[in-house]
Formats: C-alpha cells, sequence, structure tokens
C-alpha cells in the first residue's frame, strides 16, 4: 500500500498568516523539534527512521527527542524546543489530554506545531496546524469486519480477549471504539477480558498469560491494538500448549514485517495496516508551512487489511 494523502478539510485561512511566524531567509535551514513517543513497538522505531531519513534528505535542521512514554518528558522536550526557538514543533503525543498549557506556551511564542500519528483532544484547535496520521477508529472496524466475516458460519458464543494500547492514548480509545462498534449488535461477540498491554511485546506476553490464567480454554479469539503485544501474546499461547492462529484466531493492527512473519508460520491470522512512514509528508508540511501555504487541517494515511493468505506473496513489498 502506498501513503498517499487524502484531503478532510481545508483550512481557509494560512496557518502561518494565523501564526504570523516569518519564514527563515533562504540561506537558513528550517529547524524542526520532533518529539517521539519513545521505542515502545516495530512500528515507532519505523516511524522514527521515517522521520530522519526524511529530515536528512530535505535538508531540514531536525532536533529529535524520545520521552520514552512519558508525557511529562515531551512537555519539557517542547518547552526546550520553544526556548531553543525551533521553526517549527511537530509531535506524536503519548496520550490524548493535558495538552493545552505548553500547545498556548508554542503559540504565545508563534511557533506552529504539527501533529503527526496521534491527536489530542484540545477545545481550541487554533494551537495546532495540522493533525496527519491515520483514522484508528477505522481500523478497530476493518479488525472487527474481518473477524465477522471469519466466523460467519460459527454460531457462538465467541469469546473475545482484547489486548489495548497504551491508557490514554488515541489509538487505544478509537481501535476499541471501531471494533466494538461492529460487534455490539451481534450477540454472539463478547469481549471477556480486556486490559492494556501498552503496546509492547513483554506486556501483551504478561497480560495474555494472565488471561489464559483466567478463562483458560473458553478464549476464542485475540484482538491486539497492536502487532507487537499480539507477538507477545502468542509466545504466552504457545508455553501455554495452545495453538496460535488456529485454537484462539489472532486479529492485530499496524503490519510490521514481524506480523507478516507470525501469519507466514500460521500463528496470526489478520493485521490490520497502520503505515509508520509519515516522514516525508512531515517534510513537506513543514515546507509547506515556511513557504506560507495553506495545509489542509486533517490529511489521512491510506492503508489495507492484510489476512494470512496474502502474507507470503506480500512480505517482499513491506517497508516496515
Ligand atoms: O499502532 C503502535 C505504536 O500510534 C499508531 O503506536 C501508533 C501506535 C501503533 O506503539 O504499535
Amino acid at each position: 500500500m502506498t501513503n498517499r494523502r487524502s484531503v478532510f478539510s481545508v483550512v481557509t485561512i494560512s496557518a502561518l498568516a494565523l501564526l504570523g511566524s516569518p519564514a527563515p531567509a533562504d540561506n537558513k535551514k528550517i529547524t524542526l523539534g520532533f518529539s517521539q513517543i519513545g521505542a515502545e513497538s516495530e512500528w515507532r522505531t519505523a516511524n522514527t527512521k521515517s522521520i530522519k531519513d526524511a529530515a536528512g534528505e530535505a535538508g531540514i535542521n531536525l532536533k529529535f527527542s524520545d520521552a520514552q512514554q512519558k508525557q511529562e518528558n515531551q512537555i519539557k522536550a517542547i518547552r526546550s524546543f520553544i526556548a531553543q526557538k525551533v521553526d517549527v514543533i511537530a509531535f506524536s503525543p503519548v496520550v490524548e489530554t493535558g495538552w493545552e498549557p505548553v500547545l498556548r506556551e508554542a503559540k504565545a511564542a508563534k511557533i506552529p506545531v504539527i501533529l503527526t500519528d496521534r491527536s489530542v483532544n484540545v477545545k481550541d484547535d487554533s494551537l495546532w496546524v495540522t493533525f496527519m496520521g491515520s483514522d484508528f477508529v477505522e481500523e478497530g472496524r476493518r479488525a472487527a469486519n474481518w473477524l465477522v466475516e471469519k466466523t460467519k458460519d460459527n454460531a457462538g458464543p465467541i469469546n473475545i480477549v482484547e489486548l489495548q494500547g497504551t491508557v490514554g492514548s488515541a489509538p487505544a480509545i478509537d481501535r476499541k471504539k471501531g471494533f466494538e462498534e461492529v460487534i455490539k449488535d451481534k450477540a454472539k461477540f463478547k469481549i471477556i477480558r480486556s486490559q492494556t498491554g501498552d503496546f509492547t511485546r513483554a506486556k501483551g506476553k504478561e497480560v495474555m498469560e494472565a488471561f489464559l490464567k483466567a478463562e483458560g480454554k473458553k478464549i476464542n479469539v485475540l484482538f491486539a491494538h497492536n502487532d507487537d503485544m499480539a507477538i507477545g501474546a502468542i509466545q504466552a499461547i504457545e508455553e501455554a500448549g495452545i495453538k496460535p492462529g488456529k485454537d484462539i484466531l489472532i486479529v492485530s493492527i499496524d503490519a510490521v514485517k514481524g506480523a507478516f512473519q507470525a501469519m507466514m508460520a500460521g500463528k496470526l491470522n489478520v493485521s490490520v495496516e497502520c503505515s509508520p512512514l509519515l516522514g516525508p509528508q512531515l517534510m513537506s508540511a513543514v515546507k509547506d508551512l515556511m513557504a506560507g501555504k495553506t495545509l489542509p487541517k486533517r490529511i489521512v494515511t491510506n492503508e489495507g487489511v492484510f489476512p494470512a493468505e496474502t502474507a507470503a506473496k506480500e512480505f517482499p513489498n513491506r517497508k516496515y
């Protein structure tokens, strides 16, 4: 799948005019401050690489900061970017809420802010210029739709355990919402356990062990909010002497290479795509902003769904 952009809505006023930020002189490199969440998953590692590579290619001076999954570290990083008077700030917010104070500080300093990957929940949306990333609700729906179709000849009950992403994060909230929206009027599906695995393999394994202890053979399906947690859970399932992908259907999101390998080994049934390759899009948005161009308020990533049957054919084309 390519990473084309599609435009939802277009702000009518130029973001630059709105923020009154002066473009740097021609001979001065644009400086971008980027606050990354951490390195919790294969997805995140690919996202960081995409951003660093794209900044290099675009000739943008990148100040990169890793928050190790902590909001307070992201706030500190953004404050330090403001103090350093960077031209543009971009960040991937670990959770949705609690950003108003620091975003107001950036606005007061006339530094435009771009949201990448995850969105924020703030009332005043003039605090950020554009949000580029996936539609997580739709990803949750796609995961559930695959399951509905796969189990259409099964009368049920179908007991689902859910490994949620980071508590309070946009992808955890939205993927759950989309998934539940599809199954809620279908009585045979029941989510019997749901807990966070923080988007990591280690936590995914640990929580799956607890699910297996509590529910044992009652579990028919695992819905994991990302591939890393699914891969950790697969290990726990195998260690319990149960066959992942067969005794328990496994549905996850991201479609990273590790998921393709698990699908080719018959241990994962489907992965819904979520592209981390946001770097080139981000750099072109930064350049457009500095050139005084108007940016769409929302840039949505275009993505697909990969059932296990397609894994071997698609694997050589995967870029992350
Ligand atoms: O699905 C997960 C990562 O925000 C879309 O964060 C991203 C999510 C991704 O840790 O693997």
